[in-house]
């Protein structure tokens, strides 16, 4: 069986993904793509061989489509997602689930009256082989008791439309995210500081970096260097401190130079560079669960609502830099 995608979305990752269904994935095809800008859906989907859609309720409801990849931006998906649910279509969502948690709640109960999981988010970084490697270092126990994390998403620059806000419920998720992973519970408590000092390769109305505390159930500490301007290359660090010992993501290279300047190995300059395998990974995931008749697995709608529940406690803390407690709910059975 071939799963017919519809994907909507056309820009920088919804392109990436595009090509991914073309040249990586198996037992999938785009069948159908939308954006709001018709040029760009007319361009790709004759260069894809696709139908082109200007409405994305349109391809959901279209019978080219079995599923739905949405990679709109944020504040597009929850109408999407809703209309997928409508359909009683399975949905790839790209973080943000959306980009409030009271949206994002408005989703979980939509899930639960379907009574089965249809969707799968785009926190890719838990497909990713140094993450996974680094979780079962955590479950064998080796590091004893965990005290805290250090974690660094830096980028090479963002563009001029990206806000302050954007750093919490645009990047910063993806470390919200991966923290439960790693850990395997929840953040209780967020602070998000303000350096008095700013690149001065960020745009005016930028505060960059920016350190975000957060803390979890157990008390880990953890601090996130948001540095979107860093200009040198994409590079996400993560180190956990344990009592009996210390373990963190290596550096990604593959090869090593050695000259007279000294060692040196390539960074990476984009997500799509750094995460192609976990990105390849999730989509995989999607499809063959689909081809399988099997519910959505891996991130869920849960995930996606807690890690809002977050990011609303960081945007009110970038107000006035007070800590702010995460109340969460109780998690419905689905996601159990
Ligand atoms: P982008 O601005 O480059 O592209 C968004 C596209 O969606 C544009 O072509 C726009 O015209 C289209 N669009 C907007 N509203 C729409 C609507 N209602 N219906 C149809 N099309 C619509 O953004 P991007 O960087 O590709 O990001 C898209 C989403 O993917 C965001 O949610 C972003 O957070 C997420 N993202 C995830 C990762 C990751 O690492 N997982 C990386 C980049 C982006
Ligand atoms: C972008 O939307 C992503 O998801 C990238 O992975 C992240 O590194 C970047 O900061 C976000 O803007």
């Amino acid at each position: 069986m071939t799963v017919k995608i519809g994907l909507i979305g056309l820009g920088m990752i919804g392109r990436d993904h595009l090509q991914r269904f073309n040249q990586v994935i198996t037992g999938a095809k785009v069948t159908a793509v939308c954006d709001i800008n018709r040029t760009t859906a007319d361009n790709l989907a004759a260069e894809y061989h696709a139908t082109a859609f200007y409405h994305a309720d349109e391809l959901i409801n279209s019978d080219l489509v079995d599923a739905v990849f949405i990679c709109s931006v944020g504040p597009a998906h929850k109408a999407q997602i809703l209309s997928a649910f409508n359909a009683g279509k399975p949905v790839f969502c790209e973080k943000p689930l959306t980009p409030t948690a009271n949206e994002s709640r408005e989703i979980i109960d939509a899930e639960v009256r379907s009574g089965r999981r249809l969707l799968q988010l785009g926190f890719m970084r838990r497909f990713d082989p140094g993450y996974q490697a680094l979780k079962q270092v955590i479950r064998k126990g080796e590091l004893g008791e965990i005290m805290l994390m250090h974690c660094a998403h830096r980028n090479p620059s963002v563009p001029e439309n990206y806000t302050i806000e954007m750093a919490i419920n645009d990047s910063a998720t993806h470390e919200i995210d991966i923290i439960r992973y790693l850990l395997n519970e929840d953040i209780v408590a967020v602070r998000v500081d303000k350096p008095r000092k700013k690149t001065r390769r960020a745009y005016a109305h930028l505060q960059d970096p920016l350190i975000v505390i957060f803390e979890t159930e157990s008390g880990v500490r953890i601090d996130d260097e948001l540095f979107v301007n860093c200009h040198y290359g994409y590079d996400i660090r993560c180190e956990v401190i344990g009592e009996n010992a210390i373990a963190g993501l290596t550096e990604q290279a593959l090869t090593c130079t050695r000259s007279v300047a000294g060692m040196s190995h390539h960074i990476p300059h984009s997500c799509m560079e750094r995460f192609a395998t976990a990105y390849d990974r999730e989509v995989q995931n999607f499809v063959d669960n689909i081809s399988r008749g099997e519910e959505m697995s891996g991130p869920s709608a849960w995930d996606g609502y807690v890690v809002a529940l977050v990011c609303d406690a960081g945007l009110a803390s970038l107000k006035d830099g007070q800590r702010h407690d995460v109340v969460i709910p109780e998690c419905p059975a689905l996601y159990a």
